[in-house]
């Protein structure tokens, strides 16, 4: 990407020529209502404060809402809400708990259906009944514009529908929000919800950005005690790379982001670094990129993956993580240039991120041979900006 006229970052995205059926990463909690104690639903609430029971639990709007039998893929249960049809309409609303979603990057979200009873708006406009899944932005000052799936189409099968978001900023917070609505007097509607699934759409590396974009949402920002700065004297390329100085006692320090991630992924995350006088004192003897795996709360997960360091007095070396899937908790990884108990100075220039499309952990694993370019091969939409390809 050319920021200030100097390339600083790259991403390159390639997809394994076969795709295998997979499970995702979930960040919404018991996503198929297949968990559960003392015979509630674990992770849902009904109007944000009751507990749904197998027997079921009443909206004070007419909606009987049950932890029921019946699943659209291989779990047994599901959600159902069944309108008692009263003369002023039925309403529910079933919300699941925050979810912690990155801003400035685009996610999927979807789930499963069935229904019956729901009719389209009336001529008059007075009337509808449908099927509404709002997910919800948390600000604490203001209102954020939501994503909202709403459907009037009865199904006897189980349906998949879904819609693209991209997460906006001053928030990390969402929240699925699953309603009936029914204006039609004395006329029954029932629902049945399932597999509620939020994925990061395939993310693109965030940019290496001066300064003056910083505050936005997925800006590089330095972290740890070394020293952090921009170097216009020594690049790669261009005319511009960062550098960091000192890193002392700590955790990898440098420059960082995070990026949502997903379970039928493999991530490598990479670039281009220089030595000068370093001087280390732990395990990583130089510049090295560091790939680290957070959870839902954003916590690490598993070890950190650290790239082959480059030392003292080493002209510009291309290094990586190791490819890595994530843990199955893991919903975002934060990514870091830098240095960890190491005193003197990196640059680093030309980053880059590849993610592989694979298998969730959840299921087998195929093994196939080195991976290179080849017929089949999907190319993220940005590769035909970046000049060095790396595969
Ligand atoms: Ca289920």
């Amino acid at each position: 990407m050319t920021i200030l006229g100097k390339r600083v970052t790259g991403v390159v995205l390639w997809i394994a020529v076969f795709r295998l059926a997979s499970a995702a990463a979930e960040m919404v909690p018991n996503p198929g209502f297949e968990l559960g104690t003392d015979g509630k639903l674990a992770a849902w609430k009904l109007s944000a404060t009751d507990a749904i029971p197998q027997q079921g639990v009443a909206s004070t709007q007419g909606v009987l809402v049950t932890w029921a039998d019946g699943s659209a893929g291989k779990g047994k249960r599901c959600l159902k809400m069944e309108g008692k049809g009263r003369a002023e309409g039925d309403f529910a609303i079933v919300v699941s708990p925050p979810l912690r979603l990155l801003p400035g990057f685009e996610y999927e979200v979807s789930f499963s259906y069935r229904a019956s009873g729901l009719v389209a708006e009336s001529g008059d406009r007075k009337n509808y009944s449908a099927l509404v899944m709002d997910l919800f932005f948390e600000a604490p000052k203001r209102h954020i514009r939501g994503c909202r799936i709403l459907t009037s189409t009865n199904s006897e099968g189980w349906v998949r529908l879904a819609k693209t978001f991209t997460m906006p900023s001053g928030t990390e917070w969402g929240q699925v929000r699953l309603e009936m609505v029914n204006k039609y007097p004395d006329s029954k509607v029932t629902l049945w919800w399932d597999d509620v699934s939020i994925v990061p759409s395939d993310p693109i590396l965030p940019n290496l950005a001066p300064w003056r974009h910083a505050g936005q949402p997925n800006d590089w920002r330095p972290v740890g005690s070394a020293k952090t700065a921009w170097s216009e004297d020594v690049f790669h390329s261009g005319r511009r790379a960062v550098s960091v100085t000192d890193a002392g006692a700590g955790s990898f320090s440098g420059w960082a982001t995070e990026i949502p991630v997903r379970s039928d992924r493999a991530y490598t995350f990479g670039g281009f670094v220089k030595g000068g006088d370093l001087n280390p004192d732990g395990p990583i003897g130089g510049g090295a990129f560091c790939l680290q795996f957070l959870d839902a709360q954003g916590q690490p997960v598993g070890q950190p993956l650290i790239s082959p360091a480059v030392p003292a007095k080493t002209d510009w070396t291309q290094v990586a993580t190791p490819k890595s899937q994530p843990p199955p908790e893991a919903v975002s990884a934060r990514l870091t240039a830098g240095l960890q108990f190491c005193r003197g100075t990196a640059w680093f220039d030309d980053l880059f991120l590849t993610i592989a499309e694979t298998q969730s952990q959840a299921g087998a694993r195929i093994r196939r041979g080195t991976p290179r370019p080849q017929e089949g091969i999907r190319y993220s939409r940005n590769l035909a900006r970046i000049p060095k390809v790396c595969l």
